[in-house]
């Protein structure tokens, strides 16, 4: 091997290694929970997408890393090598072009396969076969989420749920489009106008033991966590103010909050009847700078 030619396949080599060592080292940080792509999942469905991502990076990153490679060693062995030299040329090859056409055709359709089925899943099939423990309508509107549950009362800003219930979600929209995602809990939904989307979320017990990361933090209150999201389509001036939490909670947390949201508010006692003596003008004197009305 020429010295000339040996410095670039170094280089080639050199990628090669660096790209195949931050690979092996970004393996047990997966395995170990620690997410390069998305939160931990805190979710069956959640847990489902996120395998499913990574199971489709994994393939991915090897044939990225074969083409690359295969790709640099070509430029680096085949380039010309003085000035009058003349490539070798080809005319089709059939054989060539049927591989990489079916090979690329085939991993597509795998993936579509695996991702069809995944989304089916988190849509609503899940929650349809598991009798689900409660019902919660989501709707967007510009700009803010509310949730109305099955005891007839409706919050909005943070949804509640129970850890360990299988929670059914219709969503929906009073507006335009709008989508509701909590990565570790379940796949993007949108809220659409004038037509019901579902998903569902059964939050892991393991949250009230254990609630660290960037999109989660501990109500102290409740002892829950709340996991944050936030609207995941476009949806006007104010769409960075569409976030969303949702707060997890024990059984008995949550009974007790519901038991919150039913009870009606105290009303105000009524304020005693007026003096008839009193004068009809009586009232806090006008401020000394209060200007009168023209
Ligand atoms: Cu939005």
């Amino acid at each position: 091997m020429s010295r000339s030619t040996s410095r670039p396949l170094r280089l080639v080599l050199a990628s090669l290694v660096a790209g195949a060592a931050l690979f092996v080292v970004s393996t047990p940080a997966l395995a170990n929970g620690l997410s390069l792509i998305f939160p931990d999942p805190a979710s069956p469905n959640g847990h489902n997408i996120y395998d499913l991502y990574v199971w489709i990076t994994y393939p991915a990153a090897v044939v990225f890393i074969g083409v690359e490679a295969t790709l640099l060693i070509i430029i680096f062995r085949f380039r010309r090598k003085h000035p009058a030299q003349v490539g070798a040329s080809w005319h089709g090859s059939t054989a060539l072009e049927i591989t990489w056409t079916v090979i690329p055709t085939l991993l597509i359709a795998v993936i579509a396969f695996l991702a069809f089925q995944e989304l089916q899943r988190d849509f609503s099939v899940e929650a349809a076969n598991n009798h689900p423990d409660l019902n919660v309508a989501v709707r967007g509107e510009q700009f803010s989420w509310s949730y109305t549950y099955d005891q007839g009362f409706t919050v909005k800003n943070q949804m509640v749920v129970p850890v360990g219930k299988m929670v059914h979600l219709t969503f929906d929209s009073t507006d335009v489009i709008h989508s509701w995602w909590v990565p570790a809990l379940n796949g993007k939904t949108d809220a659409v106008p004038g037509y019901t989307n579902q998903s569902w979320i059964k939050v892991d017990p393991g949250v009230l033991g254990s609630c660290s990361g960037n999109d989660r933090h501990r109500d102290q209150a409740t002892g829950g966590c709340v996991f944050h999201g936030e609207c995941a389509e476009l949806c006007g001036a104010g769409h960075y103010s569409m976030q969303i939490d949702v707060l997890a909670v024990s059984q008995q947390e949550f009974d007790a909050w519901t038991k919150k949201q039913q009870t009606p508010p105290a009303t105000p006692k009524p304020s005693p009847s007026p003096s008839p003596s009193a004068s009809p003008s009586a009232g806090p004197s006008p401020s000394p700078s209060a200007k009168p009305s023209p």
